[in-house]
């Protein structure tokens, strides 16, 4: 076994070394894989809009991207878990609270696995869920505002990896633990890990009206690494299934130790059977604290609320709630086909791809067709729950995903390349390359019922030669497959932010339609909002200075503030008074250690400056908005401590006495 785990590393560090060069005798770089249409297929004329929109993890960079596809092109970043200072994402009063945690206020995310919300298992196109590994939290955007407005964090979980994906109607979004813990923590011996660690399931309910995203209940599990997960859909709707590493239970050098078993499992969890469990009491109450963040558009403030306890079910406990299902060797991918009924793990040390069948296992199920237990879990019969294998498809298999026409596509990181496979007779029917060494791969809808086909988006790992060089940190690359014909056709490779771990895409007509323009003024309940220049004033309240300022093309009031003196503490409450698309205006302050604000028209941002010096100090619109954009500034006159300047300010350029 040892030897098969050293010849498939061997086989890594021989692909990467041939990847600089081609990979794979795949011809000459791109060209070789390229057709003279696909320049065609990916062409949108300026001013035409793409037909999907695609939201790419940024991985290591805590962000979600947004991307047009076919075109590839960028529209924007969207902060989630990572300050930005461009969008003045956790540097305004507003939105620090969205990066509270029970650690702190953390600055930044490791972002993986976006998955869309669902209605009857088809995309509804109302929000995005998205992962944080690292300091465990999950996240949920708008799609009409495309912002971050609810973050929660997940107590009992360390590298929450098996996230974010959600049931059928939304009813819940998952979040399983990669590393397994001591719960609650303590202080122990690492080497007694074996028996002692706990991996923690935990299932959030959303509202289905507000999204509002709610702790139910967690799944207490043995102490293996829990990888990746996906909900049933049709009959195997209710059940959740995620795979499982190191059920060796190594606490060290996991490269080996992690890599014995011959199997590992999936976990398929019925989470209907866990409601049912819960409903009957039949669970324990664990305190804990975790951070629940809300920002609400009314007030464009987020507020912090703090959970005490969460509610815990033990799987040895609550018969029918958890089953093993073998499956070979370390799985990755974790993929459910759009019928519900096969279950697709990618092995990474495995030579094959594993599908077992839902309503064999359900079989199974009931004629206790076990091979064991595992800490009073029944394991399933491999042969009772094995559909089929894709044989010999590729080196070091990762993810799935489907087109709804009965084909599935799997990604091989170290033969770098895409395989296309029929479901039910397992024969690969097509392979591409790509460019390289890929992780995840999307179809639009390929993790619903209800696949959009057309694309399929790979993301790399390593681009290598594929772009200019940009010093020793080069980019990461998606590449746009056709996958209309029996052939997949490779059209477009384009850099992404961060590491694109996983996508979800939709189709652009479901979201454009929805998309928020403005926020209205008069709907404003910003506590230091200002309707109107007339209500802009600056008052004294102590060493705190609140400056309740407005923007509109091209002027700030007020413009002209006086009486600051060194030691205060200046709030900046600015409120854009635009009540049109797409003008929004930005303001910072000489000196200020945070970042611009970049305010939407009818909302209201704050942020703090320190006046350190004596002076007369500007600030300026940071955004170009008009043609008189470079005329919108101030000043503000910066006196000594003590002195007995009053605060008056200019509106409409006339003085106004404060006090
Ligand atoms: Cu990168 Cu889904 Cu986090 Cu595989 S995971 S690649
Ligand atoms: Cu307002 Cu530039």
């Amino acid at each position: 076994m040892k030897t098969i785990f050293k010849s498939l590393l061997a086989i890594t560090v021989l692909s990467i070394v041939l990847s600089s060069c081609g990979n794979g005798g795949s011809g000459n770089r791109a060209q070789g894989a390229l057709t003279g249409s696909a320049a065609e297929k990916v062409y949108v004329a300026p001013g035409e809009h793409d037909e999907f929109y695609a939201f790419v993890s940024g991985g290591f960079s805590g962000q979600l991207a947004v991307y047009g596809l076919p075109s590839g092109r960028l529209f924007k970043v969207i902060p989630v878990f990572s300050v930005d200072a461009e969008k003045a994402y956790g540097f305004n009063e507003e939105t620090k609270p969205m990066l509270n945690t029970s650690f702190g206020q953390i600055p930044w995310g490791d972002s993986h696995h976006p998955d869309i919300s669902q209605t009857n298992g088809e995309l509804d196109g109302r929000w995005i869920f998205i992962n944080e590994n690292n300091t465990p939290r999950i996240a949920k955007i708008d799609l009409t505002t495309f912002e971050t407005t609810e973050i929660i964090e997940i107590p009992n979980s360390a590298g929450n990896h098996s996230s974010s994906y959600v049931t059928e109607n939304t009813e819940y979004v998952i979040a399983g633990t990669r590393f397994s813990v001591p719960v609650p923590q303590r202080d122990m011996p690492i080497s007694e890990y074996k028996g002692n660690f706990k991996g923690a399931l935990s299932f959030l309910s959303v509202d289905p009206e507000n999204g509002r995203m709610d702790l139910s209940f967690q799944i207490l599990m043995p102490g293996f690494d829990y990888d990746k997960a996906h909900p049933g859909r049709g009959d195997s709707h209710g059940w959740f299934f995620y795979t499982t590493y190191n059920t060796e239970e190594a606490n060290s050098l996991l490269e080996v130790n992690a890599s014995q078993n011959d199997k590992d499992f999936i976990a398929a969890i019925n989470w209907k059977k866990a409601e049912e469990y819960i409903k009957a009491g039949n669970y324990k109450t664990m305190p804990t604290r975790y951070a629940h963040n809300i920002y609400d558009e009314e007030t464009h403030s987020a507020k912090t609320t703090w959970g005490n306890e969460v509610k815990v079910l033990d799987p040895a406990e609550c018969p029918g709630l958890v089953y093993f299902l073998p499956t070979p060797k370390s799985p990755h991918g974790c993929d459910v086909d759009p019928s519900g009924e096969y279950i697709v793990a990618s092995g990474k040390l495995s030579a094959d791809v594993t599908v077992h069948s839902f309503s064999k296992m359900i079989k199974a199920i009931e004629e206790e067709n076990f091979s064991g237990e595992a800490y009073g879990i029944p394991i399933i019969d491999f042969e009772a729950v094995h559909a089929g294998s894709v044989k010999q498809s590729g080196l070091g298999p990762l993810h799935t995903e489907f087109d709804g026409e009965g084909n599935a596509y799997t990604t091989f990181f170290i033969s770098s390349e895409v395989v296309k496979w029929k479901l039910g007779t397992w024969e690969v029917i097509d392979r591409k390359p790509t460019y390289y060494s890929v992780g995840h791969l999307m179809i639009p809808g390929g993790n619903s019922r209800k696949p959009f086909g057309k694309y399929l988006l790979a993301m790399n790992k390593i681009t290598k030669d594929r772009y200019l060089p940009t010093g020793p940190e080069v980019t990461q690359s998606a590449q746009l497959y056709d996958i209309t014909g029996e052939k997949m056709e490779l059209l477009l490779d384009f850099p992404t932010i961060g590491e694109p771990h996983y996508a979800a895409a939709i189709p652009a007509d479901m979201i454009a339609k929805n998309s928020k323009k403005i926020y209205k003024l008069d709907e404003n309940k910003h506590p230091y909002a200002v309707r109107s220049e007339a209500e802009a004033k600056v008052e004294r309240n102590g060493n705190e200075v609140h400056i309740y300022l407005t923007m509109i093309r091209s002027h700030f009031a007020p413009d002209n503030i006086e009486g600051v003196q060194v030691g205060d503490k200046v709030y900046f409450h600015v409120t854009n008074l635009e009540q049109d698309y797409d003008v929004p205006h930005g303001i910072s302050m000489i000196g200020a250690q945070t970042s611009e604000l970049l305010i939407m028209p009818g909302q209201t941002e704050t942020f703090i400056w320190y006046p350190k010096r004596v002076g007369i100090w500007p600030f300026y619109c940071t955004d170009f908005c008009s043609a008189l954009h470079q005329e919108m500034q101030g000043y503000i006159r910066v006196s000594p401590k003590g002195s007995s300047v009053p605060i008056s300010f200019t509106l409409d350029g006339d003085a106004v006495d404060a006090e």
